[in-house]
């Protein structure tokens, strides 16, 4: 069995893992911060802070230059990339790149002794790519609802509901606000087509992972749904690329690749696939059974699924399991960066939110509760101008932080029951689920047991299983090397929390639904 090299392109970083599928062993990691090591791109967390009207774009080429440094970085620090015999990886979901017809021409012939960025950028026929936090298409979702039948109907063909950070609206608004540098698009990518696009030096087909999070995608056969693609932009059938399924292989690696870091001219590429898909293999829960929460910038709750069910009130989304099948998933946009400005506000360490630091205060902070959306929230559909309380008055730092990931937990209880699974435990995973405080409140809100499992990046070591699958590796062989439940990490829900909760659950759907207008 191979060594693999594993790359997860996401809001704020690009690191990459290699892992030997014999011994189960990680290699080696790295990571490359965007705000950190890039700053001269002025977008501290991976995006242009400054958009105006709900847009948020990132600078593709900061992404472009941040693979350069990692591969540049690891090869510096001895890691030895010719052994590698497969690499794959995982993109942000929704963020879309488009490009001229040099792309094709530019990745066939990419010189080795240049930067990916300088040969690239040329070809770029918008310089921000619109990213998974922007929600500035409300008007084009309603028009290509309303072109092809209303939301149930898209939510029908494509496993959701017209939603605003998924790509076709994006691209909607694009071909109409920029209808010259639309022409000018030859093809339209994903972050992760884009990635993949340029390890094979071609472009590539977008799995069915991350191309069901476009609303362009038939679920059920798998292909561009003809009326969603022509509702959405004129003559957009010609600029995507093909759909395929997540284990294809898309030939030897680009020689730029073989040449600058010392891969091996052999090396295979396997398409790319979203970040949740990719936690979805990383954490071992490709079969149904298992619920895992991710806590990164977006905090997502995901599940695979032996039948491809919709959430009838539109906030979760059907996608593509790259095990094959589906995958539920439900994405919460005030997932860390809401914690940490709790953090800020309050000149906090990440120790206020251990369980030491919540034990100040009890299970259910005294009814105290918060609506903890520092940006617009997704699900539900809400823009509350900030965080707001139930009750008014002077809260210690010590009860915010309770209130924070308490309101975070209850809110996500409230929407994942469309899954009708009654989770028996719960796997974690993303920075934020190694602070064991942040892990009780979520085993304590759910019921039930909550493991942490032993890897360190979960969309980082999926794409590397699903590189491994992709030349032949088995995928239960891989999770059961890969995907184990780091012992001594299991946290149960303590007595009595867990009424405590349901006690509380009406009530908060109630102060939900009090915004809701
Ligand atoms: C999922 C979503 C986010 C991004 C974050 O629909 O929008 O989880 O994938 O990278």
């Amino acid at each position: 069995m191979p060594t693999v090299l594993g790359l997860d392109s996401s809001t704020q970083s690009i690191s990459a893992v290699i892992l030997d599928t014999d011994s189960g062993e990680l290699l080696a990691e790295a990571g490359v911060n965007f705000g950190n090591d890039l700053p001269q791109y002025g977008q501290p967390s991976g995006y242009d802070p400054s958009g105006a009207r709900g847009e948020v774009h990132s600078n593709p080429m900061m992404w472009v230059e941040g693979l350069d440094l990692l591969l540049g970085k690891m090869k510096a620090e001895g890691v030895d990339f010719s052994h590698i015999s497969a690499v794959s990886g995982s993109g942000q979901q929704h963020g879309s790149v488009y490009l001229k017809s040099c792309f094709g021409k530019k990745l066939a012939s990419l010189d080795a002794s240049q930067d990916l960025k300088d040969q690239l950028a040329g070809c770029l026929t918008r310089t921000s790519s619109p990213i998974w936090m922007d929600s500035s298409t409300a008007e084009e979702c309603a028009e290509i609802a309303e072109t092809v039948g209303g939301n149930d109907e898209v939510c029908r063909r494509s496993g959701s509901i017209m939603v605003e950070r998924f790509t076709g609206s994006q691209i909607r608004k694009f071909f109409k606000t920029e209808p010259q540098a639309y022409a000018e698009t030859e093809v339209i990518h994903l972050v992760s087509s884009f990635f993949a696009s340029i390890f094979a030096g071609k472009n590539v087909a977008i799995d069915h992972g991350d191309g069901a999070g476009m609303n362009l995608m038939s679920l059920a056969s798998g292909e561009w749904d003809e009326a969603l693609v022509s509702a959405t932009a004129e003559g957009l059938a010609e600029k995507l690329p093909a759909v395929a399924l997540s284990a294809t292989l898309s030939g030897s690696i680009s020689s730029y690749f073989v040449e600058k870091y010392g891969f091996s001219s052999e090396c295979e590429t396997v398409i790319w696939s979203g970040d949740n898909p990719c936690s979805l293999i990383g954490m071992g829960a490709a079969m149904p059974g298992k619920i895992v929460i991710s806590l990164g910038t977006s905090d997502t709750l995901f599940a695979a699924m032996s039948e491809a069910k919709t959430d009838p009130q539109g906030f979760g989304h059907a996608f593509g399991n790259p095990a094959g099948g589906y995958m539920s998933l439900i994405c919460f946009k005030n997932g860390s960066l809401a914690r940490e400005a709790v953090k800020n506000e309050f000149d906090l360490e990440w120790s206020a939110f251990e369980k030491e630091g919540l034990a100040e205060t009890p299970i259910g902070n005294w009814g105290l509760m918060m609506l903890p959306f520092y940006e617009p929230e997704i699900t539900p559909l809400l823009d509350t101008g900030g965080p707001i309380f139930s009750e008014e008055g002077e809260r210690s730092a010590a009860q915010v932080a309770r209130a924070v990931v308490e309101g975070q937990f209850l809110n996500m209880r409230l929407h994942f029951s469309w899954l009708e699974v009654e989770p028996t435990r719960i796997s974690i995973t993303g920075g934020a689920s190694q602070n064991d405080g942040i892990a009780q409140v979520i085993a304590n809100v759910f019921g039930v047991p909550v493991d942490r499992l032993d890897v360190p990046g979960s969309a980082g070591i999926g794409a590397g299983m699903r590189a491994a699958h992709g030349v032949g590796g088995d995928l239960t062989d891989l999770e059961s090397k890969f995907s184990q439940v780091q012992e001594g990490s299991t946290v149960n829900p303590e007595e009595g929390a867990k009424e405590v909760y349901n006690a509380m659950l009406p009530g908060f759907k109630g102060f939900l639904e009090s915004q809701s207008g």
